[in-house]
C-alpha cells in the first residue's frame, strides 16, 4: 500500500487543455461573483455558498474524468457541474428558486443532478453521506458492464463524520472505482481543522482502509489535475478507491452570512497571495499559453456568456404556488424515467447467477487471495479445521465440512443439541 504520495509523474497538457482548466477556473469564479450581485439584490433564495480560492479543485479533478463518469457535487464544487456542462443558467435559476430551474424551484443551492446525461447525482448532504452512495454508484455501474469511475468531494469537517469512516471502508472493501477528493480548506464552519483532528494530513486517514492517497496543491490546478488522472485512471484499471487530500484555503466565511472574523488575518494575508487563478495566469503567461490579448477574449467571451445567462435566469418566472404539492412521491414514468443501462445481455444477470463471469473483473476482488498474495480466510471455519473454545475445555465446538472446493461450518451436534435446549429452557 502506497500513501500520501506527494510526486505524480509529469503529464503534457495539450495548449487546449491548459487554456480550458484556466477558462473553467474563470467561469467558476465569474459565476459565483454573479451570484453575489443577486444575493445582495435580494434575488437568491436561501444561502449562497462560496469556493473562491478553491475553484483549481473543482476544475481540476472533475476535468480528470471522462464524459461517462459520475460525480456528487458538493456546496463548494460549482466549477465542477460546470466542467460537466451545466449551463451557467441552470446554476443561477436554481438558487433564484425559478420554475425553470433544474429542481423547478422546489430545491436550492447545489441541490440538484441530472441521472440521464451529465451523470451528476444531487448532493442529500454536504457531510459524507454521498461516499457509500457513489460507492454504490460504481459498484453498481460496474456489475452492469460500465467502466466508469465515481468521484465525489468531502471537506475536512465531513471527514470526521461516521458515514465518512463507514463510507470510505464499504468503497475499500468493495474495491469500487470511485475517487474521493478531500479539501482540507482549514476550517469547518468556525472550527480550525486543528481542534477537530489530530493528524497533519488528512489523506492518512485512507490508512485505516488499505487504500492509496495523495496530497496535492490545492492552488495549483495542474498538479489537481495530474493527480487526480492518474487517481482515476488507477481506480477505473481496478486499483479500488483513492482518496487524495487537496491542501487549500476557504477564503471566505462558510456561507454569505458569516463574516468569518474567527479567521487570523496572517493566515488569510497568507493564502490571498496564493490565489490559484493569479498563480496560474503567471504559469500560462511564462509558458507563452496565454497573452494579454487572449485574456481579453475570455474577459469578453465570458462578460457576453454571463449576462445572457443571468438574463434569462432573472426572467424566468417563480413557480405557481400550487406546484409545490407535486413532485412529492413518485409516480412512475411521469416523475423520472430512469432505467438501468445493461452493457450485457439481461438474462445473465437477473438473478445474478454466479456461473456467469464478470464482465470487468477486478484482480484480488471476491477471489479470496490477501493482499499478500495468500489466501485469505473468507469464513472464520477456514482458519483451522477444528476450532477449539477455551470455555468448552479445549473440545472442539465447530467442525469443518470440505467439499468440492467449498467450505461450510456447521456446529458439532454435541455443542448444536446444548444450544438449542439452552434456547428452549
Ligand atoms: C448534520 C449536519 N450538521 C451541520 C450541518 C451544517 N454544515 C454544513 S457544511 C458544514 C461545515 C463543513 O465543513 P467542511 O466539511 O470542512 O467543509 P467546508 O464548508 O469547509 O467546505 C456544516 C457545519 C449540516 N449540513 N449537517
Ligand atoms: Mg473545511
Amino acid at each position: 500500500m502506497e500513501t500520501a504520495m506527494t510526486k505524480q509523474m509529469p503529464r503534457e497538457l495539450t495548449r487546449q487543455q491548459y487554456l480550458d482548466l484556466y477558462y473553467y477556473m474563470r467561469l467558476n469564479r465569474a459565476v459565483e461573483e454573479t451570484m453575489v450581485k443577486l444575493f445582495r439584490q435580494n434575488k437568491i433564495v436561501g444561502g449562497l455558498y462560496s469556493s473562491l480560492g478553491q475553484e483549481a479543485i473543482s476544475v481540476g479533478t472533475s476535468y480528470a474524468l471522462q464524459k461517462k463518469d459520475w460525480i456528487a457535487p458538493m456546496i463548494r464544487n460549482i466549477g465542477a457541474l460546470l466542467v460537466k456542462g451545466v449551463p451557467p443558467r441552470d446554476i443561477f435559476m436554481q438558487h433564484m428558486a425559478k420554475y425553470d430551474s433544474p429542481t423547478k424551484g422546489r430545491d436550492g443551492t447545489s441541490h440538484f443532478g441530472d441521472l440521464d446525461n451529465l451523470h451528476i447525482v444531487s448532493p442529500i448532504s454536504m457531510l459524507g453521506d454521498l461516499i457509500p452512495v457513489m460507492t454504490g454508484v460504481a459498484i453498481g455501474a460496474r456489475y452492469l458492464g460500465q467502466k466508469i469511475v465515481t468521484l465525489t468531494w468531502i471537506g475536512d469537517g465531513g471527514s470526521s463524520t461516521g458515514v465518512f469512516h463507514e463510507g470510505l471502508n464499504f468503497a475499500a472493501t468493495q474495491k469500487a472505482p470511485f475517487v474521493l477528493i478531500l479539501e482540507n480548506n482549514l476550517w469547518a464552519y468556525s472550527t480550525p481543522v486543528r481542534r477537530q483532528v489530530p493528524l497533519e494530513n488528512l489523506a492518512d486517514r485512507a490508512k485505516a482502509y488499505g487504500i492509496d492517497s495523495y496530497i496535492v496543491d490545492g492552488n495549483n490546478v495542474v498538479a489537481v489535475y495530474n493527480t487526480s488522472k492518474e487517481a482515476v485512471e488507477r481506480a477505473r484499471a481496478g486499483e479500488g478507491p483513492i482518496l487524495i487530500e487537496a491542501k487549500t484555503f476557504r477564503r471566505l466565511g462558510h456561507a454569505q452570512h458569516d463574516p468569518a472574523e474567527y479567521v487570523p488575518k496572517e493566515m488569510r494575508a497568507y493564502w490571498e497571495a496564493r490565489d490559484p487563478i493569479a498563480l496560474y495566469e503567471k504559469f500560462l503567461s511564462t509558458e507563452k499559453l496565454l497573452d494579454a490579448g487572449g485574456k481579453k477574449e475570455i474577459d469578453d467571451k465570458l462578460d457576453t456568456l454571463l449576462a445572457a445567462e443571468r438574463e434569462f435566469a432573472e426572467n424566468s418566472p417563480m413557480p405557481p404556488p400550487e406546484f409545490a404539492e407535486g413532485g412529492v412521491y413518485c409516480t412512475g414514468d411521469d416523475c423520472h424515467k430512469i432505467r438501468a443501462k445493461w452493457e450485457r445481455p439481461i438474462t445473465e444477470v437477473t438473478p445474478p447467477r454466479s456461473s456467469v463471469e464478470a464482465v470487468w473483473a477486478v484482480p484480488g476482488f471476491g477471489s479470496g487471495k490477501g493482499s499478500g498474495g495468500a489466501d485469505a480466510p473468507i469464513h472464520f471455519g477456514d482458519t483451522k479445521a477444528v476450532v477449539e473454545h477455551p470455555a468448552n475445555n479445549g473440545r472442539p465446538a465447530k467442525a469443518v465440512t470440505k467439499s468440492a472446493g467449498k467450505t461450510t461450518t456447521r456446529k458439532s451436534s454435541k455443542a448444536a443439541t446444548g444450544a438449542s435446549r439452552k434456547g428452549r429452557r
